[in-house]
């Protein structure tokens, strides 16, 4: 017999944490927002917000955070945009790079809602403009996760 397994986007009993980057605050607070709100819809139980400096410190606060064991899920929140930077690919790098670390060293779900684009312009189109609000797609993506990794174990 096979089995079709998949999360959903009910979050009563959840509870998640949101890490927000500082840098870009123009952007990230449109995107934290958006996924409080996303998680509030969905029921969870409890939503905490932590906000670090940039999308660089993002990955420690996380892994922190997911090892306390307190939470279903970590949302990230960041915006890096090229136009403001010479480092862009580092930060990008590292972010990508140390969220998904986080996931797969501690088993809690951590969802990538940090953008990396061109220029502002681009930034407010994402951040609940014509092309939605990607903060919100993180945390869907994060109660999906979340809600699939307990059927799983
Ligand atoms: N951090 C961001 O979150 N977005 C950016 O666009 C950015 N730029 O442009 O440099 C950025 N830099 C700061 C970085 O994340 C660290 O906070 C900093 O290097 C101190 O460690």
């Amino acid at each position: 017999m096979s089995k079709v397994i998949q999360g959903s986007h009910d979050g009563k009993g959840l509870k998640f944490v949101i890490v927000v980057s500082k840098f870009n605050d123009l952007i990230t607070e449109r995107l934290a927002k958006g996924a409080k709100e996303t998680l509030e819809q969905s029921g969870s139980s409890e939503i905490d917000m932590v906000w670090v400096p940039g999308a660089f410190e993002i990955p420690l606060a996380a892994l922190t955070l997911a090892e306390s064991k307190k939470y279903d899920g970590v949302v990230c929140i960041g915006a890096v945009i090229r136009g403001s930077t010479t480092h862009y690919e580092y930060v990008c790098n590292e972010a990508v790079k140390g969220i998904s670390h986080v996931g797969l060293k501690t088993g809690i779900p951590t969802s990538f809602g940090v953008l990396t684009v061109e220029n502002l312009e681009q930034a407010f189109e994402r951040a609940g403009s014509k092309l939605g609000n990607k903060g919100s797609e993180a945390a869907m993506a994060c109660l999906e996760m979340a809600t699939l990794l307990k059927k799983l174990k």
